[in-house]
């Protein structure tokens, strides 16, 4: 290594892990064995902080938040890590130490994917929250061997691909050999005291959940928060019979019935899945985590009548909602608690976040994969259903179409259990993701519980966390913030409001403007380099990044982008704003509509970026495989947020916040939180359109004719002709019949009636563009208005109204 001037001991722990761990010689360490010992000297320091932040809980017993989710989307740990212990400057100068950047060096970290989108990134930006304010909690969820898939992009298609993050091991999880919880499936159920009484589950199978920590750095102290993933194990004698009996292909294949729990990450969002192994993951991780917590709490009050006073734990979705029936299970059955104490306890210890209005994507299981999974929690459902229609009934005497509304079980067709309801049922309050999305939930989808329980229903209002999506993401930012109004921002975002006056103030704007400008070249080199598409940073930098979902519209996005080009073409002369238009997102791997989007936003690309006529005035990109680190890039060097949901349906939204939070403007319509951005941020300062959602309840209801509309518009007709017709895709004129068909006679989604007024707002933005100041100041209003919208808010809230946890000592 060079001796440089700045040797500190962090320089001086990394050569050690190079030489002691890493098992290289420190002069011909490769950037990946620096990131591993950068790493592993960041990590002794947390391993630390866990040690005394878990003893001063486990001594004060403090009251505990337990949040159970399936997915967790962390994205890379070493940059978080190092902010949050404060030795990013010692990690650069051990980086450069043997001539590296750490930004070489993090580019070698995967991204830890074990999530789909939204609900999952929010997960992980709770726990940060969580650990910022120094609640005592524990994330509970799977460690995935395959995340999320990874995206190429293959002829215009997506092509998936496996994503092994942990084939190198990874320094960011602690093992717990010691700690591992037996899951069991299958069987039959005995109930030697009578039907009432607590019973006996003999099960077919058993697995192993064994225990893994990752620590959630506290940004502010030294408090750490732990998620805690659980691998499933096939019990140990099983290898035992394979090794006496000396058939190992049969053995491997026997263990991998239980080990493939914990394989792979199911890739499907906003559409629930259906199959037995999703069924089996979601009570494996849910089960263990009961166990776990449990455990901990016997030990530390050595009875369980005072549980709901101890911990609150939270159902992220519907995914962990079995975890209602399996907590009664353990208070019944493995300590004896009575049927009415049992379910006094469950009720007031469990919460739910509903993150979904769309019916088709509420969770539901068969009765009878249920009877055959999980026979035991099955009878405990029916007896919850029971005692909950007999309550209910005394709301509404005589009504049976509402206790069929109400029922665990949907008896239309073939029986199924409806997980939304027992979450309902089994928790003391329930929670939407926005305020119009609470809104909804107790007008439609669960108006009938909140007739019953109106005092259950809340809103929680999601919120993303500053240090990942502004500090981190954008250094340059961050930095101006800390010299214009203080670093106070960083543990209280509603300080972001002292920039509003700044709005007016010239050579502010400019330089923040610069750095916008930096960052949108920063990105158009990488785009240049990994795609080979040249961008220009000083046109307009439109972007639309998110899960593909028809629900999202990225086809009206293309519309537009459409609408522009054939403009260009027609009248060459005027002088237009230029413009980058950037997608990005995954669609489900079954989700056929989805693919066929990507599809087409490549063919237009490729046509648009081809003709000379609107060179230097329109160009188009998708970016492969977005995910956490995709993210980080394309926020800070967006200039106009593309949030343009049918109103009504998207739940929340949070890169809404996020590239808010980086000064992009919104063009968004009336919907999740846009809504509330646009009151933080004021009418002026973002570009809200089309129908609002009882306006698409109402074209919906009068019989929606999209037909009509596009018949009445010459340039949106003209459009879809030159989509549906082959312009885009010569070499198969008809590619896109099928799906252009299908706007001109359903359009679900409400395309064509929003189209004429997204296009005029396109307008609007585009006017606005030319006015560098204008835009800049808008743009500075936008990063002041966002305070509201950090997950530290977020979690406050969920803290004092629906966990009555406080901060630890
Ligand atoms: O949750 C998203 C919502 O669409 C979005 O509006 C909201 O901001 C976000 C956080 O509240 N929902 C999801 O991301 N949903 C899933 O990822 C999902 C995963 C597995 C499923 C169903 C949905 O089986």
């Amino acid at each position: 290594m060079n001796d440089t001037p700045n040797r500190t001991p962090l320089t001086a722990d990394v050569e050690r892990h190079l030489l002691d761990s890493v098992g290289v010689a420190p002069a011909e360490a490769s950037p990946s064995d620096l990131l591993q010992a950068v790493s592993l000297a960041a990590r002794e320091q947390l391993s630390r902080r866990w040690v005394a932040s878990t003893a001063a809980d486990r001594h004060a017993k403090a009251r505990r938040v337990v949040y159970l989710s399936m997915e967790f989307l962390m994205g890379r740990t070493l940059g978080n890590a190092l902010a949050a212990l404060g030795l990013e400057g010692p990690a650069a100068d051990a980086a450069q130490a043997h001539a590296r950047t750490l930004e070489d060096l993090q580019a070698h970290e995967p991204d830890a994917a074990l999530g789909n989108g939204g609900l999952g990134r929010l997960a992980a930006c709770f726990l940060d929250s969580m650990a910022a304010l120094g609640l005592p909690s524990f994330g509970y969820g799977i460690r995935y061997e395959f995340g999320m898939f990874a995206q190429s992009i293959q002829g215009g298609r997506q092509v998936e691909h496996p994503d092994p993050w942990l084939e190198n091991g990874t320094p960011w999880e602690f093992p717990r050999p010691d700690v591992a919880w037996p899951v069991r499936f299958g069987g039959w159920v005995e109930h030697p005291q009578g039907p009432g009484g607590p019973a006996v589950w003999h099960p077919a199978g058993t697995v192993n959940a064994k225990a893994y920590d990752m620590v959630v750095p506290s940004h502010h102290d030294e408090r750490v928060s732990t998620l805690r993933l659980w691998r499933a194990a096939a019990p140990a004698h099983i290898d035992l019979t394979a090794f006496n009996s000396g058939d190992y292909a049969r053995a491997a294949e026997f263990k991998n019935q239980f080990e493939n729990i914990s394989w792979v990450l199911y890739p499907n969002d906003s559409t629930p899945a259906g199959r037995e192994l999703r069924l089996r993951q979601e009570y494996f991780f849910t089960s263990a985590s009961l166990q776990d917590v449990l455990a901990r709490h016997m030990a530390e009050h050595g009875r369980l009548d005072n549980l709901h006073e101890a911990v609150a734990i939270h159902l992220n979705d519907t995914h962990p909602a079995i975890g209602v029936a399996e907590l009664m299970r353990l208070l019944l059955d493995e300590h004896a608690l009575p049927w009415a104490r049992a379910w006094a306890i469950t009720q007031a210890t469990f919460s739910y976040t509903n993150h979904t209005l769309m019916p088709e994507a509420l969770e539901t299981w068969p009765v009878g994969l249920i009877q055959s999974v999980l026979p035991r929690h099955l009878e405990i459902v029916y007896r919850i259903n029971h005692e909950f229609l007999l309550q209910a009934a005394r709301h509404r005497p005589g009504d049976n179409a509402f206790l069929q509304r109400l029922s665990l079980i949907d008896e239309s067709g073939e029986r199924r259990m409806r997980m939304a309801h027992l979450s309902i049922v089994g928790s003391h309050k329930i929670n939407g993701v926005s305020a119009l999305h609470s809104q909804l939930l107790v007008n439609t989808i669960f108006s009938d519980f909140a007739a019953i329980w109106p005092e259950r229903f809340t809103n929680m209002t999601n919120g993303v966390t500053p240090r990942r999506w502004l500090a981190q993401a954008n250094p340059a930012l961050a930095a101006l913030l800390d010299e214009s109004i203080g670093t106070a921002w960083r543990r209280d975002l509603d300080r972001l409001a002292d920039l509003a006056p700044l709005a007016d103030d010239a050579a502010f704007r400019e330089r923040f403007g610069a750095i916008k400008r930096a960052n949108k070249a920063r990105l158009a080199a990488r785009l240049q380099r990994e795609l080979g598409v040249p961008l220009d940073p000083d046109s307009l930098f439109d972007v639309q990044v998110k899960r593909i979902h028809e629900y999202k519209r990225q086809l009206l996005n293309v519309l537009h982008v459409v609408t522009r080009y054939l403009a260009i073409i027609a009248e060459p002369q005027r002088s237009w704003v230029p413009r980058t238009v950037l997608f990005a997102g995954k669609a489900a791997s079954s989700y056929v509509a989805a693919k066929t989007i990507i599809r087409l936003i490549h063919d237009v690309a490729s046509v648009v970026n081809h003709d000379l006529r609107v060179a230097g005035r329109l160009a188009v990109a998708f970016v492969p495989n977005y995910g956490v680190s995709v993210a980080e890039a394309l926020m800070p060097a967006a200039d106009l947020s593309e949030q343009i949901s049918t109103a009504g349906t998207e739940a929340s939204g949070t890169g809404n916040m996020k590239l808010a939070l980086n000064g992009a403007l919104t063009i968004g319509t009336d919907d999740g939180a846009n809504i509330e951005i646009r009151e933080a941020v004021g009418d002026d300062n973002i570009f809200i359109f089309g129908l609002r959602t009882p306006e698409v309840e109402a074209r919906r209801r009068e019989g929606y004719r999209p037909g009509q509309i596009a018949a009445a518009h010459p340039t949106l007709q003209q459009v879809l002709d030159a989509i549906g017709g082959g312009l885009f895709s010569p070499d198969e004129p008809g590619r896109y019949r099928g799906l252009v068909d299908s706007l001109l006679q359903v359009d679900h989604y409400l395309l064509l009636a929003d189209y004429a007024d997204y296009v005029a707002t396109q307008q609007r933005v585009d006017a606005l563009f030319t006015d560098a100041a204008a835009w800049q100041a808008k743009a500075v209003r936008n990063v002041a208005g966002m305070g509201p919208f950090s997950s530290d808010r977020t979690i406050a809230q969920y803290a004092r109204e629906v966990w009555r946890v406080q901060r630890g000592g």
